[in-house]
């Protein structure tokens, strides 16, 4: 499919895909909403992708957030339609087999954060600005921010910065564990995602996928139940030819080659 707002590249086994409306620093319409959506789909069918990293168009903006422009003009029917779709976003990057990354060049502002904490892993770069402005607009996070922020960084932290509005800095966002690493510069930034994404790649698309699965649902669940369901998915990799692989290649002290089978 062609995209007008986003550029997808696939290369080596890791997709990347770059917000690119820069003259609206990157600003989510519902254009932008349906082709990451399209995309996202597209990486999760293709076999050869093993990683995902996204990132903004340029040095100064991740994505600045929803675009205001678009949602002045909506009603209540409208706004809740606009939400879910970008839930439905949310839900995939989530539920993909395949871990995403966050590189975050910049602004990470309203929906825009609210698009990196729905990825597995964030990296900022040293001049990354992260917040909720929402209610400096006369609304509040819609796209999954008060039950994200939450989750990660506890009921305080995610109380100020959503009922303030403040921006926070990257070594910020690295303190309340939103943001796993700041990295001085966007080449550094780049760079650093590169590298988490081509070790990702080397290994065993199933271990990582059956993992991302039992961290991600096992939160929901009390701690038994979890660890049930981490012992039916551990079992379960024991079915795999990676598995073999793996271990086979181990003991004869070789690089193990995975098939993702
Ligand atoms: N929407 C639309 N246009 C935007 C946005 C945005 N969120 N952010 C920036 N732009 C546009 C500006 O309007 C401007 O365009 P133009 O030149 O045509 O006037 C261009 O980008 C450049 O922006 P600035 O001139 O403002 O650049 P500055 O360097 O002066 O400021 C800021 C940068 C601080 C990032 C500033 O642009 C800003 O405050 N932007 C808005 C940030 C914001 O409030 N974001 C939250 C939006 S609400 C939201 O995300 C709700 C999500 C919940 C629902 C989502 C469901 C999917």
């Amino acid at each position: 499919m062609e995209y007008k707002n986003i550029v997808l590249k696939i290369e080596d086994n890791i997709a990347l895909l770059t917000v690119n409306r820069p003259k609206a620093l990157n600003a989510l319409n519902s254009e932008v909403l349906s082709e990451l959506e399209c995309a996202l789909y597209e990486i999760e069918n293709n076999d050869d992708v093993k990683c995902v990293i996204i990132t903004g168009d340029g040095e100064k903006a991740f994505v600045a957030g929803a675009d205001i422009k678009e949602m002045l003009g909506m009603d209540a029917i409208a706004a809740a339609e606009f939400a879910k779709k970008g839930h439905s976003i949310i839900r995939f990057i989530r539920k993909m087999k395949k871990p995403v990354i966050a590189a975050v060049n910049g602004y990470a502002l309203g929906g825009g954060f609210e698009l990196a904490l729905a990825c597995d892993i964030i990296y900022a770069s040293e001049n990354a600005k992260l917040g909720f402005p929402e209610v400096t607009l006369g609304i509040m996070p819609g796209f999954g921010g008060t039950q994200n922020l939450v989750r990660i960084c506890g009921e305080k932290i995610a109380n100020e910065l959503i009922f303030t509005g403040q921006m926070i800095s990257a070594v910020r966002a690295k303190e309340i564990n939103v943001v796993c690493e700041v990295l001085k510069d966007k080449e550094s930034l780049m760079d650093r995602a590169f590298e988490t994404a081509k070790k990702i790649a080397s290994n065993s698309p199933k271990g990582v996928a059956f993992a991302k699965s039992a961290i991600l649902t096992g939160v929901n669940m009390n701690l038994s139940e979890a660890l049930d369901y981490e012992s039916t998915l551990f079992g379960l990799l024991f079915n795999t030819e990676d598995q073999k692989e793996g271990m086979s290649a181990f003991v004869e002290k070789r690089k193990a080659k995975f098939k993702g089978k």
